[in-house]
């Protein structure tokens, strides 16, 4: 068997099937994508995901793209470890919290990450040079995202995010109220892609949000979520991220 998982840093999109990967104990081969070159839009990564974007995971010669898609996935060929429960009503509640932050979280995460950190970086590019990168990028929507992070999201954009961040940062804490884990007893990919693309940085986005005050048992799953074997080692994965930019996201807290 080969597995290859091309990846970036261990954060968003990397981190929510890499966990889930290292959960499972699944022996794979780590391939590092730079995205600070752009190596995502290059001829050769988007022979093998025509979107351009990673994570990829390549089983046996077949590619497989989309997180929630590949942790389905991996679910399905490598149950013994199981991060979803057997039954209908347990499946459904995994799926329907998956749904609801592919949808209602991460674009709005991703809006003020793009905003502040990708806006500095597309502004830092010379005109031409970025209009060559625009050409590479197969994806329209993403096209646009790359364009609309130069120039800057609108104060109304940014705000209706906010609104989505809140929402559900409120509907987790109450959740949490009556079940461990987001998907009841079980902890799922649910929790897993919730922690990868918004538990994890939520108040370094969004400081006046004051998490630990508002929502402790956010922090509190949190801390269960990173004190797991699997996390830590996903979260050690190699970061290369330019300690300029390193740098500057912090100051933008
Ligand atoms: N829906 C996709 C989204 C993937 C995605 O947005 N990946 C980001 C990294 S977190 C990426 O490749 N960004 C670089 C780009 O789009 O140029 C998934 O779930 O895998």
């Amino acid at each position: 068997m080969t597995l290859k998982y091309y990846h970036a840093e261990p954060a968003a999109n990397s981190l929510k099937s890499m966990i889930p990967l290292k959960e499972k104990g699944i022996p794979f081969e780590s391939v590092y994508i730079d995205l600070h070159e752009f190596e995502q839009h290059s001829e050769w990564f988007v022979k093998l995901n025509p979107e351009g974007q990673v994570p990829v995971l390549e089983h046996n010669g077949v590619v497989i793209t989309h997180t929630t898609v590949i942790n389905e996935y991996l679910e399905d060929v490598f149950p013994e470890i199981p991060l979803r429960p057997y039954d209908p009503v347990g499946k459904a509640r995994v799926r329907y919290w998956n749904k609801f932050v592919d949808e209602n979280v991460t674009p709005f995460m991703s809006m003020h990450g793009w905003h502040h950190m990708i806006g500095a970086i597309a502004r830092g590019i010379e005109p031409d040079e970025f209009e060559k990168l625009l050409e590479r990028i197969p994806l329209p929507d993403q096209r646009r995202k790359w364009a609309a992070a130069r120039s800057g999201f609108s104060e109304a954009e940014l705000a209706n995010a906010i609104d989505k961040i809140v929402y559900a940062c409120a509907k987790m804490e109450a959740t949490l109220a009556q079940s461990p884990w987001l998907a009841g007893d079980m902890y799922t990919t649910a929790d897993i892609n919730f922690f990868a693309m918004c538990g994890m940085t939520v108040e370094i986005r969004f400081p006046a949000l004051e998490v630990a005050a508002n929502y402790p048992r956010l922090v509190e799953w949190r801390t269960r979520m990173e004190a797991r074997p699997a996390v830590r080692s996903a979260l050690a994965m190699p970061n290369h991220t330019d300690p300029k930019v390193r740098n500057w996201s912090r100051q933008v807290r």
